[in-house]
């Protein structure tokens, strides 16, 4: 068990800069590199590294925050034999399968390996709503548990290095498909003249009572129906042709619905007309995995 609160961290993007501020915030000796120079303005008490592997080489934890896998892939491959007893927590957004080989890689070269999903923006850092989500070396996680609470909550999700980013990717998905209905929804209000602003507080009473069954959908994913469907998806289809008909008639695309719109008619074909929602989720599946 180390007792050194000492940290590094490889990456000052917008994320980065966030993340060692906090480290400095919470009395941690803060050692950052970037590739760029210069964008450690306003990081006062932080010690600038000249290379990435002079920045690994400074504390036994090293936080990599960059772009993404194949800039992380790059800056450590450039750090040699410097990861050698580190515990490396890469936070970069990442894939499952990429998270798992960043770990053998990084195991392979004597290091300890988490990997993370970060579920917050730049100025949640060190706030009470950041949440990270973090999965490989649990030993090693639990070693670094107090120095990285200074981001956040931190939640480990596993043995799994493929886990963090497993979860970290599902959660966005579920935001994505958010804010694709509701800048659809914006669309159709202001293509009527109204103000998005002026729909907000509508639509925001609205998913919040429809994330009131978002359980039982989770639930008839996993075990199927228990039974009759409240809204069978043949009303869903016809009820959606107004949808394309109303973005027709206003002149707006759409994209934004078009996935969910052709997934719902598809499974109506399919003979699921009768069945919830949830019945869309086994039409998934593009391999036999
Ligand atoms: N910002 C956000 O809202 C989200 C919140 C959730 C988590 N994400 C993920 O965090 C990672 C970093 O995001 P970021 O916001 O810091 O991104 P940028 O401000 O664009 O900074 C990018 C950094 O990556 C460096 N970089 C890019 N390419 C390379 C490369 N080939 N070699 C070395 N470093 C590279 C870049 O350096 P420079 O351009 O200043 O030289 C920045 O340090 C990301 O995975 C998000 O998905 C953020």
């Amino acid at each position: 068990m180390h007792s050194d609160t000492t940290v590094s961290v490889l990456g000052l993007g917008a994320m980065g800069h966030a993340l060692a501020r906090a480290f400095l915030d919470a009395g941690h000796p803060t050692t950052v590199w970037n590739r760029t120079p210069g964008r450690a303005a306003g990081l006062d008490g932080a010690r600038v590294a000249g290379s990435a592997a002079e920045a690994v080489a400074a504390s036994p934890l090293v936080v990599v925050c960059l772009v993404d896998p194949d800039a992380a892939d790059a800056v450590l491959a450039s750090t040699g034999t410097a990861p050698a007893g580190r515990t490396v927590v890469d936070l970069t957004n990442t894939s499952p399968g990429r998270a798992r080989d960043r770990a053998h890689d990084l195991s392979a070269r004597g290091a300890s390996a988490v990997d993370g999903g970060i579920m917050a923006t730049p100025p949640m850092i060190g706030g009470p709503y950041a949440m990270l989500l973090l999965s490989g070396d649990r030993e090693a996680f639990e070693r670094s548990r107090d120095v990285l609470s200074a981001l956040g909550e931190t939640r480990f999700v596993g043995d799994d290095p493929g886990s963090a980013a497993l979860y970290d990717l599902a959660l966005l998905s579920g935001m994505y498909g958010m804010f694709g209905g509701a800048l659809h929804a914006f669309g159709l209000a202001r293509s009527s003249g109204l103000r998005a602003a002026e729909l907000a507080p509508m639509l925001e009473d609205w998913l919040r009572a429809m994330l009131t069954g978002l359980k039982d959908t989770a639930a008839e994913v996993d075990d199927g129906a228990t039974g009759p469907a409240t809204s069978p998806l043949a009303m869903q289809a016809a009820g959606f042709v107004n949808l394309r008909t109303a973005a027709t008639e206003l002149g707006m695309r759409n994209d934004l619905l078009a996935g969910i719109g052709g997934l719902i008619d598809e499974a109506v074909a399919a003979g699921h007309g009768d069945e919830d929602i949830a019945a869309v989720a086994g039409l998934l599946r593009s391999t036999s995995r």
